[in-house]
C-alpha cells in the first residue's frame, strides 16, 4: 500500500504498512483499484456523452464510489470489493453501448487507443483486485510533479464527489458537476498530460468546488431552512438516546421521524452539530443536543455516551470492542462486523429500527450536564447583521476576522489552534466551519458588542458560507479585491474535503492562506513551490509569531 491523501500520512510522506487512520493494507490497495476502475468507467461515460449517451445512475455511481475512499469512511475489504465489481460491470455496460452506437453512427468501429483502466479485465475477486490496486495506485512510476498534480486533482474531486452526493440525496443535482468529476478522473489517466494542463485542471477543480458547495448550500437551506442562531445543550438526559455522526442531514431527518414519540432522544456528534440550527430539523424536540467533540475523540466519547451510534459519512475511527456492538454504519461508511443500515429502496426511507431497538434495549442514559454551544452563523444569518458588522469594523471595535475553518485531527501539534484562538487579541473575530471548531468552541471568548467572537457557520462545506460573507463584505466596502478585506485565513486540514475547500478558496482569489498543521505530503517540492508563490500560501509557525504577523 501507499497512501498520502490525508494530513496524517506517516512521516508526512505516506502510509506504507498500515494507515495511521487504521486502514489496513488490503483495503488501501482495494481502494486504489476502485479509484482506477472508476477512472475506467469515467472514460467510457465521457465517450458516451460525446455521442449523446447519458446514464445518470452511472454518473452518480462514480461520485459514490469516490466518496467511499475518503479518509475514515470505509474500512471493509468486502464492501470495497463489491464497489469494484459494480464499477467494472457498469464500465463494461457503458463501453458496449458506446461501441455499438458509435459504429451505428459512424459506419465503422471505434478505433482510438484506450487507457488500460478502460479495458482491464481479469476475473478472480479480491486478491486479483488487491494486486492490481497495488500496481496502479499512487506510487505507480511517474514523474513526481505530474503524480503530485494528478493526486491533488483526484483528492479535490473526492471532496466534490462527497458534496455532490449529499446534495443529490436531497434531490439537488447538477450535471456539470458530475461531468467534471468524470472529466477530471479521465484526464488523470493520460500519460501525455503536461504540468501546465494539470495546473489548469487544478484551477478548474477549484471552480467546481465552489459550484458544488453552492449547490449543497442550496440543497440544505431549501430543504431544512436557513440555519438560525441556536443554543445547543451538550449533556445527556435521563432517557434512551442515539448519537448520530457524519454529515448526512437526510439520515438525521429520517432518524428523527422514526424516533418521534418513542421517548428516545437524538444527539449529534462531530460534524452533525450544525444540524441543530436548521429550522426543519430543530423543530423535532427530541433532537436534544450535541455530545462530544470532533471525530478523533470518538473512542472515549462513544464509550462514555452509552447508547447506539449511527455513522452516516466519513470520520469513523476503527471502533473498540467495548462499544462496537453499539455502532451502526450507513451509506458509504463501512466496517466489518458492524451492523450496516441499507440504502433507501423504492422511494422509501432507510429503516433505522435496528438502531432504535438498540437504544430501547440499553435504556436510559444518565443525566449529564454540559456547556451550551451557540451555533447557526451561516451567511443568511450574518447578512442580517451586516450593518452592525460593518459599523464595528469601521469604528475599530472589530479589527479583523480570522477564518479558522477546516478539520480537527488527533495530533498534539493541533493544540496550536486552541492557543491561537485563546491568545488572539479580543478585537478579532473567528469565523469557523468544519470540525476544526472543536479546538476552541468551548472556550469563553466573549463577544464584541453582541457579536460572538466565534461565529460558527456549520459543516466543512459551509466554508462556502464564509466565502459568501467575505464577498458580501467586499461589496459593502466597495472593494475590488477580496484580499483587501480585514480577513485572515488560518485553515486546518485533515482529509480530502478540506482539499476541496482549499481549492475553492484559491479559485476565489484568496491569497495569503495559512494551511496547517503542515502542508500536504502529496504536494511535491516543485508543486508546493508553485502553490506557495502563486497564492502566497504558507504553513503555520509558532502561535506568537503568527498572531503578530497576522494581526498587523
Ligand atoms: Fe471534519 Fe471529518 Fe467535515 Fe472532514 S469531520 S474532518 S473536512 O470529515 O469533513 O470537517
Ligand atoms: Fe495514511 Fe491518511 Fe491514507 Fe489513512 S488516509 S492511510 S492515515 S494517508
Amino acid at each position: 500500500m501507499f497512501c498520502y491523501q490525508c494530513e496524517e500520512a506517516a512521516k508526512n510522506e505516506g502510509c506504507t504498512v498500515v494507515g495511521m487512520c487504521g486502514k489496513p493494507a488490503d483495503v488501501a490497495n482495494l481502494q486504489d483499484m476502485l479509484i482506477w476502475s472508476l477512472k475506467g468507467l469515467s472514460y467510457w461515460l465521457q465517450k458516451g456523452k460525446d455521442i449523446g449517451i447519458v446514464d445518470e445512475e452511472k454518473d452518480l455511481y462514480v461520485a459514490e464510489g469516490l466518496f467511499s475512499t475518503i479518509t475514515n469512511a470505509n474500512f471493509s475489504a468486502k464492501r470495497i470489493t463489491e464497489y469494484i465489481e459494480k464499477a467494472l460491470r457498469f464500465r463494461d455496460e457503458v463501453k458496449e453501448e458506446f461501441l455499438r452506437k458509435y459504429e451505428e453512427k459512424n459506419g465503422s468501429p471505434f478505433s482510438e487507443d484506450v487507457p488500460e483502466a478502460a479495458t482491464w479485465n481479469k476475473k478472480g475477486g479480491t486478491e486479483i483486485y488487491e494486486l492490481k490496486g497495488s500496481e496502479v495506485g499512487v506510487h505507480a512510476k511517474e514523474n513526481e510533479d505530474i503524480k503530485s498534480l494528478k493526486e491533488f486533482v483526484t483528492y479535490g474531486i473526492k471532496g466534490i464527489a462527497a458534496y455532490a452526493d449529499h446534495a443529490y440525496v436531497l434531490n439537488f443535482s447538477n450535471d456539470d458537476i458530475l461531468n467534471f468529476i468524470e472529466k477530471g478522473l479521465t484526464e488523470t489517466l493520460r500519460t501525455d498530460i503536461t504540468v501546465d494542463e494539470l495546473i489548469s485542471l487544478v484551477n478548474e477543480t477549484g471552480k467546481i468546488a465552489v459550484d458544488v458547495m453552492a449547490l449543497l448550500d442550496e440543497a440544505n437551506t431549501k430543504t431544512y431552512g436557513n440555519p438560525e442562531i441556536t443554543k445547543v445543550f451538550t449533556g445527556t438526559h435521563k432517557a434512551p438516546g442515539i448519537l448520530i455522526s457524519g454529515h448526512d442531514l437526510l439520515d438525521l431527518e429520517e432518524l428523527l421521524k422514526q424516533t418521534e414519540g418513542t421517548g428516545i432522544k437524538v444527539y449529534t456528534h462531530g460534524e452533525m452539530l450544525p444540524a441543530n440550527a436548521y429550522p426543519e430539523l430543530k423543530k423535532y424536540k427530541h433532537l436534544a443536543g450535541n455530545w462530544g467533540g470532533s471525530w478523533w475523540r470518538q473512542k472515549e466519547e462513544f464509550e462514555d455516551f452509552g447508547g447506539p451510534i449511527l455513522m452516516t459519512t466519513n470520520c469513523l475511527v476503527p471502533p473498540k470492542e467495548s462499544y462496537k456492538d453499539r455502532v451502526f454504519t450507513t451509506g458509504l461508511v463501512g466496517f466489518d462486523d458492524v451492523t450496516h443500515i441499507p440504502n433507501r429502496a423504492d422511494g422509501k426511507p432507510k429503516d433505522f429500527s435496528a438502531v432504535i431497538e438498540k437504544a430501547k434495549e440499553i435504556g436510559d442514559l444518565p443525566e449529564r450536564d454540559g456547556k451550551e454551544l451557540t451555533i447557526g452563523f451561516a451567511h443568511n444569518q450574518i447578512a442580517q447583521v451586516t450593518d452592525k458588522v460593518i459599523d464595528a469594523i469601521k469604528n475599530g471595535d472589530i479589527k479583523k476576522f480570522f477564518v479558522m475553518a477546516g478539520c480537527d485531527g488527533r495530533r498534539k501539534e493541533r493544540d496550536y489552534y486552541t492557543d491561537f484562538a485563546s491568545q488572539l487579541p479580543k478585537d478579532n473575530v473567528i469565523l469557523t466551519a468544519g470540525c476544526a471548531k472543536y479546538r476552541y468552541n468551548k472556550l469563553d471568548l466573549g463577544d464584541i458588542g453582541g457579536i460572538p467572537r466565534v461565529l460558527d457557520a456549520g459543516q466543512c462545506n459551509d466554508s462556502y458560507s464564509l466565502a459568501v460573507t467575505a464577498l458580501k463584505l467586499k461589496e459593502a466596502f466597495e472593494l475590488d479585491d477580496i484580499n483587501d478585506l480585514p480577513i485572515e485565513y488560518n485553515i486546518a486540514w485533515y482529509e480530502q474535503k478540506a482539499v476541496t475547500v482549499l481549492l475553492a478558496l484559491l479559485y476565489l482569489g484568496v491569497k495569503g492562506i495559512k494551511l496547517g498543521p503542515k502542508l500536504p505530503a502529496f504536494l511535491s517540492e516543485n508543486v508546493a513551490k508553485v502553490v506557495i508563490e502563486k497564492f502566497e500560501l504558507s504553513t503555520i509557525n509558532s502561535v506568537e509569531e503568527d498572531i503578530e504577523t497576522m494581526t498587523k
